[in-house]
């Protein structure tokens, strides 16, 4: 993986309201190839270990809840500058802060159910590809 791929999730919230055709369109037209895609439900301790940088965090234990409520689609995506890209294209954590026209100002209904993830640095979203796809599941 180098800076042309990053990893991203639609959420729980996002899946479970339909919106995951959507999301994809607006990945597909923000100009990101899919490289790789699955719907995962899941278990609790896949995403302690997921969020564990968030561990000490406040919103971890209601965070991992979340994750875990229904299935999320897993993605890797390609295109030039992915990382930086991508975080444009979803805007800001807080749906209040982000950018009109972005994916969780369009989709997200609180910071919590915020439609997406989006790898912030080319090794975590290696790290994060990783950890749920394996090599065959890859198209690139
Ligand atoms: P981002 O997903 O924009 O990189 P992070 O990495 O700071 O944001 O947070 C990971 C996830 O944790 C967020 N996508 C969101 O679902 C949740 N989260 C972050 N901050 C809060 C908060 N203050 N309250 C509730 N959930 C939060």
């Amino acid at each position: 993986m180098n800076n042309d791929f990053t990893f991203s999730i639609i959420k729980p919230n996002a899946v479970r309201t339909g919106k995951t055709g959507p999301i994809l369109a607006m990945i597909n037209e923000g100009g990101f190839e899919i490289a790789a895609m699955r719907l995962v439900k899941m278990t609790l301790s896949q995403a302690e270990s997921f969020y564990m940088v968030h561990k000490e965090r406040p919103f971890f234990e209601g965070l991992v809840e979340f994750m875990t409520s229904g299935p999320v689609v897993v993605l890797i995506l390609k295109r030039e500058n992915a990382v930086e890209a991508f975080r444009k294209l979803i805007g800001a954590t807080n749906p209040a802060k982000a950018e009109p026209g972005t994916i969780r100002k369009t989709f997200a209904v609180s910071v919590q159910m915020n439609a997406v993830h989006g790898s912030d640095s080319p090794e975590n979203a290696a790290n994060e590809a990783n950890f749920f796809f394996s090599g065959i599941e890859r198209f690139f």
